[in-house]
């Protein structure tokens, strides 16, 4: 039989616990395809909640199916999951983990549904107060109730992901599946109170994993008081902003256009060196200011190459052996570029005329070419040049 433990941190819930680790088990007495076990983990509580537990340990009832962890220092929620955790999953031997509160916020009787859509598949289920069926309490201060649901909102706007609605909950069922893929990543320090729920459910999206919501309505704790504060909402706070600027610069699109725009400044410089340093010349066709326009323009388009290959596109690498007919086709590409912004000035100007899109009276500055066709041109190049580059240069790799 599959075994599952729910796990719950405590820090001076003396008052709860009990309650808390009643209500379990009476759920736990009509579960029957799981074995089902509670790992208590306690930070040496100046309360000793620990004591109590231990008490709690000796009645029959209970017996083996109720465990203790005791942390010597208070670390955060965070540290306490990542402890009780690999102690559930070690030693412990669970399949299925569940992150619960002491003060019974979280719905017990909703359990066994979490164990249902683990066995259809999914790799974490996440209790939810903002689907259809879940909530939060209606006494809640106007304060508490912005703070969660503006929370949540602007975690889905920065993050750029809707398809989960609660992002800060911490009532969660965790295989061991997920639990392997995103604990190796996850460092307690960082991750304190929502920041450790924010980031586990980031990282388990990242990697892919199935992951859905069960409703349920949050109850407001009868006893003690919550531990959360203002610095957990701060460092959430940082850690989506981080997020999002990784995932900005990991992007591929930022990649291509920084060595673009690398490209066009090599262009400049080498052109002007060459400029001064080669003597005037001109033999047949040829005079040194085409052939330098030519060599400048070439070793930009190496260098994007090579930067390109390196990192833009350092997945998709082109082999030593590939290289020289790739630079080849590298070159068609790029002249390809070339080609339709002198279409679009062409055809823009034959049929609109000159616009120009910073002609200012006063400076009465005069461009022979509309500076607007430039740049639509230049945009329309980017776009042929990523697509080619994505299409036959860097094809996806099968
Ligand atoms: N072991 C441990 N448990 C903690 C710590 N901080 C909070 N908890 C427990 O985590 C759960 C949720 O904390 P709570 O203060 O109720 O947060 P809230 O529900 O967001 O207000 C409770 O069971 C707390 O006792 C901690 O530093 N260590
Ligand atoms: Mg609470």
């Amino acid at each position: 039989m599959k075994k599952a433990i729910v796990i719950i941190p405590t820090y001076n819930e003396k008052d709860n616990i009990e309650i808390t680790v009643s209500a379990i088990f009476d759920v736990f007495a009509k579960i029957n395809s799981w074995e089902m076990n509670i790992l208590v983990v306690d930070d040496s509580s100046p309360d000793k909640t620990y004591d109590l537990v231990r008490k709690l340990q000796k009645k029959k009832k209970y017996s083996s199916k109720l465990h203790l962890l005791i942390n010597k220092q208070k670390a955060g929620l965070g540290a306490a999951y990542l402890k009780g955790m690999e102690k559930a999953f070690g030693d412990l031997k669970a399949d299925v983990v569940f992150e619960f509160d002491a003060d019974l916020s979280h719905d017990e009787t909703k359990i066994p549904l979490f164990l249902d859509r683990i066995d259809q598949g999914d790799d974490l289920v996440l209790g939810s107060r903002y689907i259809p069926g879940g909530g939060i309490p209606d006494d809640w201060g106007f304060h508490r109730k912005v703070l969660s649901q503006v929370g949540n909102i602007v975690t889905r706007i920065i993050l750029t992901d809707f398809s989960i609605r609660d992002w800060t909950g911490g009532y969660r069922a965790i295989t061991k599946k997920a639990y392997e893929l995103v604990s190796p990543e996850m460092n307690s320090e960082k991750f304190a109170g929502y920041t450790f729920q924010i980031g586990f459910l980031h990282k388990s999206r990242l990697k892919g994993l199935k992951i859905s919501e069960v409703p349920y309505k949050f109850r407001d704790r009868t006893f003690g008081k919550s531990k959360i504060g203002p610095e957990y909402i701060k460092n959430a706070l940082s850690y989506i902003i981080k997020m999002k600027i990784k995932s900005i610069l990991n992007h591929r699109i930022f990649k291509f256009l920084i060595v673009g725009g690398l490209g066009t400044l090599v262009q400049l410089i080498t052109l002007q060196l060459f400029r001064a340093l080669l003597p005037d010349f001109s033999w047949l066709f040829l005079t040194s200011f085409t052939l330098t326009t030519f060599l400048s323009i070439e070793i930009a388009i190496l260098s994007n190459f090579a930067l390109n290959n390196l990192w833009t596109f350092a997945d998709r690498k082109i082999t030593l052996a590939q290289a020289p007919f790739k630079f080849l086709q590298f070159n068609i590409t790029s002249a390809g570029s070339i080609l339709i912004q002198l279409i679009v000035a062409t055809v823009g100007e034959k049929v609109w005329g000159i616009f120009d899109l910073f002609m200012i009276p006063v400076i009465n500055m005069n461009f022979d070419t509309g500076t607007l066709y430039v740049m639509i041109g230049i945009l329309l190049g980017l776009f042929w040049n990523f697509f080619a580059y994505n299409a036959f240069i860097w094809k996806k790799k099968k």
